[in-house]
């Protein structure tokens, strides 16, 4: 049996230097988390990048790359250039914001084609150089879009398999990028393309159609030599380490020092500091809250943690401003001596807090303008074994397509999420109940063990029908 060959921009473990030495950790984001876990018969290869390592002294780089063999990881490197241009330019500067439709932050100019070219030919080196026939290579995100095709032309009887963890867009806003026929034509080198939604699926189709003309039959497209496949997959989490929080001593400790007295209620959001994740509303919807029910003003408050991200990149660092601002306004406005409303980290904290989060939470906001999955939110179901809590999720994260049972909002709308939170904050124990078990049995029903052994058996049989496109 061949193994199976993950190729993403990220490692799922980065190396860091330290004030003392260089460290190997996990990588942060939903993609390693979902990732991490994976199991494959024959085994697993991971290629990606590891993160900044210029800092690395040579003493050390021995040692460091020992690890990332002993990890089953084979690095690609990139320079500092790349790194700005690649990474932080074409990649998190373009393609994220428009694929999220978030074009205010679009700069006027596209930069970083070159250096994106140039790193997909990289990786299509790296694969190439670690393939043996029976290997199954499996492409994942929105930095990798030319790669499928550069691996058709190296590899024409590989299984090329590639996911899209982020939306893709309606083909508008496709229309609108340059470069848009090679990147759309880079995707369709794969035998299999997966997404977390059928919107998202559909989007695909129909941005074919438009930039290049291809014709489908149902979910299934003949391309010279290969057919290729559209389905979905919606992305998932390992559920039993979040199960198990519920009997983890430091845990329940935890929970208990955040819920308190049980005098005032309990708000969580947990991001990475991105503006995709509806922040800024979120905080309005908060003070709407305070505005127009004072009855909740001393008896309610919000914990919001944002973990630092791209900070290279300028809208991150702006966007960073703007919540700051925010926090301290709706804090200056509405605190006592005795009560802050709002707590905000601007930090990443360790699981054992992450979960006690999840388990002491009242109500659990995950409100992004637009997001591909968002995994917090199964996360948080997850957990609440105790089958309390009350999800409230955005239309527009793909995890809404199946938590129906969670009370859903329109994030564009700041009082009208403040009414929901209202709603949700006095919710009936009973519906907190049926709405949870629901909720619980949905992502319990579909792991992150599912949602590879899914893909990997679609792109193994192309006969096999893809899920629900
Ligand atoms: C992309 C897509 C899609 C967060 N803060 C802390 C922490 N986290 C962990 C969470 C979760 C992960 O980070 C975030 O995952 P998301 O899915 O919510 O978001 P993205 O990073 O934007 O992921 C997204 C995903 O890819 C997978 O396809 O769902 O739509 O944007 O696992 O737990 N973990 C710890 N401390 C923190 O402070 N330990």
């Amino acid at each position: 049996m061949g193994r199976l060959i993950l190729v993403a921009n990220r490692l799922p473990v980065t190396v860091t230097r330290g004030p003392e030495m260089t460290h190997v950790s996990p990588s942060p984001g939903g993609l390693a988390a979902a990732l991490r876990g994976l199991r494959y018969p024959g085994g697993t290869v991971w290629i990606g990048w590891p993160g900044p390592v210029q800092g690395v002294p040579a003493s050390e780089w021995l040692h460091v790359e020992t690890r990332l063999r002993e990890l089953g990881t084979v690095p690609v490197m990139l320079t500092a250039r790349e790194v700005t241009r690649f990474y932080e330019g074409f990649a998190n500067g373009i393609l994220w914001p428009l694929f999220h439709y978030v074009t205010g932050v679009l700069p006027l100019r596209v930069e970083g084609w070159e250096e994106y070219q140039a790193v997909n030919a990289r990786f299509a080196e790296a694969v190439v150089s670690q393939y043996r026939a029976g290997d199954v290579i499996w492409v994942h995100d929105y930095h990798l879009l030319l790669l499928p095709s550069m691996l058709r032309a190296r590899l024409p009887d590989a299984r090329i398999g590639f996911f899209l963890h982020i939306p893709f867009p309606t083909s508008e806003l496709i229309a609108t990028l340059p470069h848009r026929e090679e990147l759309m034509r880079g995707m369709m080198g794969a035998d299999v393309v997966g997404f977390h939604t059928m919107q998202y699926a559909r989007h695909f189709r129909s941005a074919t159609e438009r930039v290049l003309g291809e014709i489908w039959h149902g979910d299934t497209l003949e391309r010279a030599g290969h057919r290729l496949r559209v389905g979905v997959f919606p992305i998932s989490i390992d559920v039993e380490p979040f199960e198990a929080a519920a009997t983890d001593p430091q845990v329940e400790q935890e929970t208990a020092l955040l819920r308190g007295d049980g005098a005032e209620r309990l708000l969580v959001g947990i991001d990475r500091l991105d503006y995709t994740k509806g922040i800024p509303r979120r905080l309005l919807a908060f003070e709407s809250l305070l505005r127009r029910h004072a009855e909740w003003r001393g008896r309610v408050r919000l914990i919001q943690v944002a973990v630092p991200s791209r900070t290279g990149v300028t809208a991150y660092s702006k966007f960073r401003h703007e919540i700051d601002a925010l926090v301290g306004r709706i804090n200056g406005d509405f605190a006592t001596p005795h009560w802050t409303p709002v707590r905000y980290l601007h930090q990443s904290v360790p699981m054992y807090q992450l979960l006690a989060l999840y388990r002491a939470a009242d109500v659990m906001l995950v409100t992004p303008v637009r997001d591909g999955m968002n995994l917090v939110a199964k996360e948080f179901v997850a957990t609440r074994s105790d089958d309390d809590g009350v999800l409230v999720l955005s239309e527009f994260a793909g995890a809404a397509a199946e938590l129906t049972a969670a009370v859903l909002v329109n994030p564009y709308d700041v009082d009208g999420t403040g009414e929901r939170l209202h709603g949700a904050l006095t919710m009936p124990r009973e519906e907190r109940r049926t709405r949870m078990k629901s909720l619980r049995a949905v992502v319990r029903e579909y792991d992150v063990h599912r949602w590879t052994h899914d893909f990997v058996d679609t792109l193994l049989s192309p006969a096999l029908e893809a899920r629900e496109t």
